[in-house]
């Protein structure tokens, strides 16, 4: 049987979620870096091993594949203690998963690709993006008011699909100073992913 396979590209926080997920839980795997901004994810060849034709994408050791950062996070934390194993505890982190999803990494990560990616100026980065992401942010602050974790004092998989982004927030012009509580605890989970905060652009 072979290796964890993870394809992704370095600059998206949505395929170091896999990543730090596989070292954390010392997970052997080979990365292949697979470019978003040259293409790389719509060539003929990615769309045959995976027809969703984004990153990240896993091929598990026994050959299978398996898409979508939460997804492939869930199957390779599965027994561990990223996982709490009380249910009302586990449901809590699907919802602060499901949430990331929907209200967070499509206002925060997309702010940032528009900025620093594309270089939009203005109103082309969305002025509504902005309002959204600064809720979203609001709403990370007064939930870890007085908390080290999103759910139960220990690390999960929340912290870990939440940080990706956040952690970079400042480079969609969000201001991460207006969040004290999420400014300490992105250094708290960047230490315990043993992450450099001179790595959060
Ligand atoms: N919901 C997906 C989002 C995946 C996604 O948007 N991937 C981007 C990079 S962060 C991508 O591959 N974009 C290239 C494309 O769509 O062609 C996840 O969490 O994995």
């Amino acid at each position: 049987m072979s290796k964890l396979t993870i394809y992704g590209d370095t600059i998206s926080g949505n395929c170091l979620k896999a990543k730090w997920v596989a070292e954390r839980l010392r997970i052997p795997f080979d990365w292949k870096e697979t470019s978003v901004v040259a293409g790389e994810t719509r060539t003929p060849a990615f769309l045959a091993l995976n027809p969703w034709g984004q990153v990240p994408f896993v091929v598990l050791a026994d050959g299978r594949g398996l898409a979508q950062s939460n997804a492939i996070m869930l199957h390779l934390a599965e027994g561990s203690a990223l996982i709490p194993g009380d249910a009302y505890d586990r449901a809590k982190m699907f919802e602060w998963l499901f949430w990331e999803q929907y209200s967070h990494e499509p206002t925060i990560a997309v702010r940032r690709f528009r900025v620093t990616f594309q270089r939009l100026r203005g109103d082309e980065r969305d002025r509504e993006l902005e309002t959204r992401g600064n809720a979203a942010l609001k709403r990370m602050d007064e939930a870890l008011a007085g908390r080290r974790y999103f759910v139960g004092d220990a690390l999960t998989l929340a912290d870990i699909a939440l940080v990706a982004y956040t952690r970079w927030a400042g480079d969609g012009d969000y201001d991460l100073a207006a969040f004290p509580h999420v400014g300490s605890w992105i250094a708290r989970v960047e230490g315990d992913l043993g992450l450099r905060a001179e790595d959060a652009r």
